[in-house]
């Protein structure tokens, strides 16, 4: 009985050392510790034994049991930190690696224009207002002096979501909303980026286009205030060399009214195909605003006057940048708004 005893005892530290899975150790537990197993079935033999020996071997047979009980859970523990150390060593990662290239996305040139005109108006002291793109008839027209019948209120030109509610064809009825809000408080100084809507739609109208308008109401603002901003306006978002010039016009909420040249930024002023050998481009319209409008904004125009103007983002986008076509602004292709 002893030497089977010990002859089991081989045979663990034999079959354990060779044990290389979880599923081998669970074999060798069955095998030996089992109810059927080896030290279980020798244990079973005890009674038939004499008392004296029956002790004896009762304890070695017990020993022999925790060592090996022992034996198999320090494998266990080793196969698995060995499985551990494996799994590490495989599923490695470089955290250090450089990632994959993407493409990084940038500004559009819009955008671009639009903060480089907010600079450039903020640095002289006006304010940025924003307002509703759905706006009221009132706001759009009415309290812009524009009569019922006049034909910048056609159906033609306007996007209607009601007889009263339109997409805004200007910015100018947040200039008005502002001039309400604000009065009698002075100087009313802001300037109004934001998308406009006219129902036009070729080659150099789209639907849906962006302004910025400007207005500065306070006492005794003359017409020399309006072209002393509006000429160094021109030169720091074009060049510090052009001249400008004005030329009578008519808005319905200005007057009176101007329209403002630049000398060409592409010939400078000896002609070329982009001015229509004029020398001259077309950059924005102004004028004093109309004692009526800043009666509709809540100010006393015996007291008060202002100047107001207007521009077209694209198109000076388009002069400043080259871009021959405004279609390309909205196309979206990569390839042309990579370039700003
Ligand atoms: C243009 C011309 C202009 C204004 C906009 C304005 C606003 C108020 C009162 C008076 Cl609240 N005027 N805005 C004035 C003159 C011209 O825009 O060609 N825009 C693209």
């Amino acid at each position: 009985m002893f030497d089977k005893l010990r002859e089991i005892e081989k045979n663990v530290s034999e079959t354990l050392s060779k044990a290389r899975s979880l599923d081998e150790l669970n074999e060798i537990r069955v095998r030996f510790l089992g109810r059927k197993g080896e030290i279980t079935t020798l244990l079973r033999g005890l009674k038939d034994l004499k008392p004296d020996e029956r002790a004896e071997f009762g304890r070695t047979a017990n020993e022999v049991k925790d060592h090996l009980e022992m034996a198999i859970s320090k494998k266990i523990n080793d196969l698995k930190r060995l499985e551990m150390e494996t799994r590490l060593q495989n599923e490695k990662v470089d955290v250090t690696l450089p990632g994959l290239p993407f493409q990084r996305g940038g500004k559009h040139p819009l955008s671009l224009v639009t903060e480089e005109i907010r600079e450039i108006f903020t640095g002289m002291g006006f304010s940025v207002a924003e307002g509703p793109e759905i706006e009221s008839d009132y706001y759009n027209f009415e309290a812009l002096n524009i009569p019922k019948d006049h034909p910048a209120r056609d159906m033609q030109d306007s996007f209607y979501i009601s007889e009263e509610i339109l997409l805004r064809t200007h910015t100018s009825p947040v200039q008005v909303r502002t001039m309400e809000k604000m009065a009698p408080h002075l100087p009313v100084k802001i300037i109004v980026p934001g998308r406009v809507y006219r129902r036009d739609d070729d080659a150099t109208h789209s639907p849906m286009f962006h302004q910025v308008e400007g207005l500065l109401v306070d006492t005794r603002i003359t017409f020399g205030d309006l072209k002393g901003i509006l000429m160094t306006f021109a030169r720091k978002i074009f060049s510090e060399d052009l001249e400008v010039r004005y030329r009578p016009s008519f808005f319905p909420f200005t007057e009176p009214s101007a329209e403002m040249d630049i000398s060409c930024v592409i010939c400078k002023g000896s002609g070329c195909r982009v001015c229509s050998n004029t020398g001259w481009l077309e950059i924005l319209g102004a004028g004093m605003v109309n004692p009526r409008v800043l009666q509709y904004g809540g100010y006393d125009p015996e007291y008060v006057t202002g100047f107001a103007f207007g521009m077209g983002v694209e198109r000076i986008a388009m002069l400043k940048y080259g871009v021959n076509d405004l279609r390309l602004f909205f196309d979206n292709d990569v390839r042309f708004l990579k370039q700003f």
